[in-house]
């Protein structure tokens, strides 16, 4: 059939047309941030952030390419705020980032902020608070890219998003976490856990589809085992990056962690199959008997019929093998990055300092937040904004240059896993030892630390999978590698919100001059810190006269003397413990900080 070329020509730039209005439109969101009642594990009501009224919050859902603009006014009378878009690469838009005393001056009760930015990613993200440890208390949900391209568009009927988390039945500000009255760190041990911010709820499907599920862990701790019983699924995404289709039927899949999956319903409708959610319990320092470790929800063919609880295929979560992210294929086939200009390498540890309180460390340096935001300091110190000095010594900054290939070399000197998280980009996942399959969830035990011999290691793959949160396992490594295209302050942290607490970050200081060059700051973000009474110029110190002169910055605790150690601490807190409450024998953990007298009489020993 012919079709005159001028009525194709037409429809061609109608179609175009089409395309470009379609794909550029603004997604607005007012949030009004207040307090609210949930109660999402029907054990406990507790106040919550709720966004206008409301909680569960939000999800976010945008098509690629859309602006997103989000007017946040903090009415939540004592508490300061900020929101992260997890995944986010803020390209040209860093101080839209949302970590507060990073790229942008917390946010107080009574200001308002507006976050601004293009989305031009794929795939599913979350938002959280990122202000001291705000998200634990519910503020965090689902960011949703639609992308009308998705090569996996053509092979599902319908998509839904699943999140899980952790839940605590106190809010932050009432657990006691660094503190010597907990001198081992151990963190908080959550209270329940939740799929969809509730339980045993029901996915209703229908026979012979397919189906894409979106799953996020917005937990603030514990990372969480996946599957659906008798269903296996095929990846097709993971933190943003699409991957070659592969099947698995297990998922690790830690805080901060995503993936999209494309699930075949059977052809029968006699059954409803558990949606099973394990919790990782090598996280868990002490777990009540009473703790729910497995949840069943319910992928449900027929409303009527039984809805089973799960069949554990192991006693213990560490008897798990889960599918290995780090053999994904990235779908865009971005092969390895050349060999890298700079290799940051850095140690996790866990220690204690003078205060007795337990702490982590990247290099011995526990993240300590500045007096002025990292990004306000680049934008008003000129030539010497490569200086790292300029930054302090205790955000812990690295200063890259603009379009360097970087490595991050990080071992493990703890006997915890930890998923770190790298804001402004995701990373190719080169090495990590040990593997999901070789003994990664039980090496804590072997007490035999293991760091990457730059000489002797295993091959790195030729398209490396991609992704921006990685857990690396206890006592292990990793290798990761990208590059330094997106100008901004950047933060590397572990995205357990107790060890970000305890200042598991650090800061990248990344092309300062082409920030510069390219950086206005819209006159809200100003307005936010004249209402926190923060300084937006000078080094973190404050000092905008002398930029090399730090004195005055905010440093860590001291070190405790030589002789002290954690056991010898455990041992007199136990000690002192046992002394007030006339008892033989007490657990560190049972103590929470109710214990006001000990606690003054310990901690007054350390501060001498
Ligand atoms: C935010 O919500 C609170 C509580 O509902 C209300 O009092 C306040 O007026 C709202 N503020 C804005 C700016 O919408
Ligand atoms: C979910 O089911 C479990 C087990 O039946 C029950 O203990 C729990 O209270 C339920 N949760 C909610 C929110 O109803
Ligand atoms: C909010 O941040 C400012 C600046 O850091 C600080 O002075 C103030 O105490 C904080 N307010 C709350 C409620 O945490
Ligand atoms: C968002 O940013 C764009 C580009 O800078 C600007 O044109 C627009 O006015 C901004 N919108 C809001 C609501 O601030
Ligand atoms: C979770 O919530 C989403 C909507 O936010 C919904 O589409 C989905 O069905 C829910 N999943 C379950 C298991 O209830
Ligand atoms: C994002 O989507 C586009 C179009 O579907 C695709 O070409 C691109 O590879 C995707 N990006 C990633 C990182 O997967
Ligand atoms: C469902 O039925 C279709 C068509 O009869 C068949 O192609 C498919 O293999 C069946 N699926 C399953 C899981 O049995
Ligand atoms: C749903 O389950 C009930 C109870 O097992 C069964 O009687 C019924 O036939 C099932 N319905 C369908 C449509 O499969
Ligand atoms: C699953 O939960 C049930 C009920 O709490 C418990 O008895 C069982 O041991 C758990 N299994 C695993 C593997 O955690
Ligand atoms: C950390 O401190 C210890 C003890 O002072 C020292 O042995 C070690 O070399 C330091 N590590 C780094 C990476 O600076
Ligand atoms: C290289 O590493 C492997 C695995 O850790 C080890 O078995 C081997 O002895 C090492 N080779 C050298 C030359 O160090
Ligand atoms: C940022 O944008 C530039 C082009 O303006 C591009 O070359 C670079 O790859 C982007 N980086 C990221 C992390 O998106
Ligand atoms: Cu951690």
């Amino acid at each position: 059939m012919a079709i005159p070329t001028r009525i194709l020509l037409v429809s061609f730039a109608a179609l175009i047309f089409f395309i470009q209005c379609s794909r550029a439109k603004t997604v607005t969101h007012d949030f009004n941030v207040t307090w609210v009642t949930a109660n999402p594990d029907g054990l406990h009501p507790r106040k919550v952030v709720g966004i206008n009224g409301q909680w569960p919050l939000p999800v976010i859902e945008v098509d690629k390419g859309d602006r997103l603009v989000v007017n946040v006014y903090n009415a939540l009378g004592d508490k300061n705020t900020t929101i992260h878009w997890h995944g986010m690469f803020q390209n040209n838009t860093n101080h839209m980032d949302g970590p507060s005393m990073v790229t942008q001056c917390p946010i107080v009760p009574g200001a308002s902020f507006t976050y601004n930015f293009t989305v031009n990613q794929n795939g599913t993200y979350w938002y959280h608070c990122h202000t001291d440890a705000c998200y634990p208390d519910g503020y965090r949900q689902a960011l949703i890219v639609h992308d009308q391209d998705a090569f996996f568009n053509e092979m599902y009927d319908e998509e839904f998003t699943l999140t899980m988390s952790d839940w605590y039945h106190e809010l932050v500000e009432d657990i006691t976490f660094i503190s010597v009255t907990n001198p081992t760190g151990a963190e908080p041990v959550p209270d329940s856990f939740l799929v969809n911010d509730t339980q045993n709820s029901s996915l209703a499907v229908e026979p012979g589809k397919t189906y894409l599920l979106r799953l996020v862990n917005m937990g603030a701790f514990v990372g969480m085992y996946f599957y659906i019983e008798d269903h296996s699924f095929q990846i097709v995404e993971m933190d943003g990056v699409y991957t070659d289709p592969t099947e698995a039927d297990l998922l690790y899949i830690s805080v901060a962690q995503r993936y999209s999956i494309l699930v075949t319903t059977k052809n029968s409708t006699a059954k409803n199959y558990p949606i099973v959610t394990v919790v990782d319990s090598s996280l868990l320092d002490a777990i009540q008997p009473t703790l729910q470790l497995n949840h069943t929800n319910w992928l449900e063919y027929n409303t009527t019929a039984d809805h089973p609880q799960a069949l554990m295929p192991a006693s213990d979560s560490s008897d798990l093998t889960p599918f290995d992210d780090m053999t994904l294929i990235p779908h865009d086939r971005t092969p390895l990055l050349p060999d890298p200009d700079i290799v940051i390498e850095i140690t996790a540890i866990m220690d204690n300092l003078a205060n007795g309180a337990g702490y982590a460390f990247f290099n011995n340096i526990s993240y300590t937040r500045p007096k002025v935001p990292t990004l306000y300091s680049v934008l008003s110190s000129g030539d010497l904004a490569t200086n790292p000095t300029i930054y302090g010594e205790y955000t812990h900054p690295t200063v890259l240059g603009h379009n360097q290939v970087v490595d991050i070399v990080l071992n493990n000197g703890d006997t915890g896993s930890h998923p770190f998280h790298l804001h402004g980009h995701n990373f190719q996942l080169l090495t990590r030892f040990p593997s999901y399959a070789d003994g990664f969830f039980t090496y804590a035990d072997t007490d035999n630390p293991v760091t990457f011999n730059p000489s002797n290691h295993s091959s790195f793959p030729a398209y490396p999978p991609r992704r921006d949160t990685l857990v690396v396992p206890p006592q292990g490594y990793i290798v990761i590698r990208f590059i330094a295209d997106n100008p901004g302050i950047w933060l590397f942290h572990c995205h357990i919100d107790w060890h970000l607490m305890q200042g598991l970050a650090m800061v990248l200081i990344e092309a300062p001059t082409q920030i510069q060059q390219r950086t206005t700051i819209p006159e809200d973000h100003w307005a936010a810190c004249s209402a926190a009474g923060v300084s937006g110029v000078g080094n973190a110190a404050g000092n905008a006269e002398d930029l090399l002169d730090l004195s005055g910055e905010n440093r860590q605790v001291a070190w405790l003397p030589a002789g002290f150690t954690t056991r010898g601490i455990v041992a007199m807190v136990f000690s002192c413990v046992a002394a007030v409450l006339g008892l033989g024998v007490v657990g560190v953990y049972g103590m929470s900080g109710n214990n006001e007298e000990c606690s003054q009489v310990v901690s007054r020993y350390f501060q001498g």
